[in-house]
């Protein structure tokens, strides 16, 4: 059944493929279930809650000035805001937006090749500004000499290559005249005429043609939520509208208005929202039957930032997608690209790195489950049971140097100890729940080497799992 939910999210674009995937989703969806109740029928979240490892971009017209304006470099996606740029000049950025180097093929392989399974792209972001071809506004890609359309390349890219699309869609938008309320500082850009159900009409319009031109959409990923003219009804009218364009389709929760601010998680049940969505940080604790993602730059900026050279080493992120997945969540990479359509070098670099680390442990990443573990002095830890046995996937930061790998408290038989990378196997013994695992001196990956304990059942660990932010 999961196979057949994967199989669809592959198939090519085009209406017939369209409604085959409509008919056999109505039949498998449902509505989020936590990870212990979807178990159970393989429902809407597997394919998402397996892949745990998604590219973020953010690509569009604040590309081109590349955080710089008049003279002041510290902008980025936000920069009609935070530059305080007058509409009418914003616009005139459409006339120079042609990405010649963008190859959609490019792209997606950068993101399959470091082991991401979707690829979340903005397909309107605040400044209201298209990267797709839409009936219901001029404002788009389309309208810039490039005349392509972007997101139509990229679905066909990623159903050619197995990657699952998904698409971030402001709802707060800067540009439309009908969208409230106007910056603080737009003093001279009239509201008059102004009418956000009327707005609203024209998300809805946008959505139909989002989920009906490019094939299975895996996430619709809602963005601008915060002001005060988006609605907790507003947002179960929206959830609801796009379930029933596409009901396979995952809906994060800033389609609502339950995030609690940038640590993500939705406040009750309430609110709509099958994730919940922490930025720029990653939970202290795991959060058993709850699904979540963080998404993370790789520098400080979302959008292009040519002077942001604060770049996240390679082993940072191995390390984070290690310590995001000990603890039940999915991270949300994201990648700036440059206007001319290509990634910044950095980026390109720590994706081939995490790609390195993937490709000889990506089993202990994906369909993994959170750690049964408090805490692990010397790093994470990701399970796989298959109901007779449990993989423990010991993430280990911090090589011990005595060649002593303690793990403590652990109740279970142990029937082997091996190295993921490479399969060699290692010595082990245990007394009182600690087992000692004999590893060689020299640490095989520096990042992160993973020590995989195969017991018996499910875990029996001693104290509950409380697991400490890195
Ligand atoms: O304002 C946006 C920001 O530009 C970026 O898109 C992030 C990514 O999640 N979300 C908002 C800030 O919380």
């Amino acid at each position: 059944m999961k196979k057949l939910i994967i199989n669809n999210m592959m198939m090519k674009r085009g209406f017939f493929n369209f409604l085959t995937m409509v008919v056999i989703t109505l039949f498998l969806a449902g509505c989020a279930q936590s990870p212990s109740e979807q178990e159970k029928d393989g429902s809407l979240m597997d394919w998402w809650s397996d892949a745990r490892f998604g590219m973020f971009i953010h690509w569009g017209l604040y590309s081109i000035p590349a955080g710089e304006w008049n003279g002041s470099t510290g902008h980025a996606e936000w920069i009609r805001t935070t530059a305080q740029i007058p509409l009418e000049v914003y616009d005139t950025l459409i006339n120079y937006f042609n990405p010649v180097k963008f190859d959609a093929d490019e792209w997606v392989r950068m993101a399959k090749d470091a082991g991401m399974k979707y690829i979340v792209i903005t397909s309107k972001h605040h400044d209201g500004f298209c990267l797709f071809d839409s009936e219901f506004t001029d404002f788009d890609v389309m309208s810039t000499p490039f005349k392509r359309d972007i997101l139509g390349e990229l679905a066909d890219a990623c159903h050619k290559q197995g990657i699952v699309l998904c698409f971030y869609h402001s709802i707060m938008d800067w540009h439309h005249p009908d969208y409230l309320p106007r910056r603080d500082w737009e003093t001279t850009r009239t509201t008059e005429g102004a009418d956000m159900e009327r707005y609203i009409t024209y998300l809805k319009s946008q959505f139909k043609e989002l989920t009906t031109k490019y094939g299975a959409v895996g996430v619709l990923w809602f963005d601008g939520e915060w002001e005060n003219t988006w609605t907790h009804e507003r947002g179960v009218d929206i959830y609801n509208y796009v379930k029933s364009l596409q009901p396979g389709i995952i809906i994060n929760n800033r389609v609502d208005k339950g995030r609690s601010g940038m640590q993500g998680m939705t406040a009750s049940d309430e609110f709509m929202g099958d994730f919940g969505t922490p930025e720029q940080e990653v939970p202290a604790k795991g959060l058993p039957g709850v699904y979540w993602e963080s998404c993370i730059t790789l520098n400080n900026n979302w959008g292009y930032n040519r002077a942001d050279n604060n770049w996240k080493s390679p082993g940072s992120v191995i390390r984070m997608l290690a310590d995001i997945a000990s603890k039940g969540g999915n991270l949300l990479l994201n990648i700036g690209p440059r206007a001319d359509g290509t990634f910044p070098g950095q980026s390109i670099e720590t994706l081939s790195e995490v790609g390195k680390w993937m490709l000889k442990n990506s089993t202990s990443i994906y369909g993994t489950s959170a750690s049964p573990f408090s805490s692990l002095a010397w790093g994470r830890c990701t399970v796989k049971s298959d109901g007779r046995n449990t993989r423990l996937y010991l993430h280990v930061f911090d090589w011990p140097e005595d060649g002593i790998l303690l793990v403590p408290g652990l109740a279970n038989d142990v029937r082997k100890a091996y190295l993921l990378a490479g399969g060699k196997k290692l010595e082990y013994s245990g007394d009182e729940g600690d087992i000692v695992i004999k590893v060689p001196k020299e640490v095989p990956d520096a990042n992160n080497t993973v020590v995989v304990l195969l017991i018996k059942g499910k875990p029996e660990v001693f104290d509950t799992p409380v697991i400490v932010k890195e």
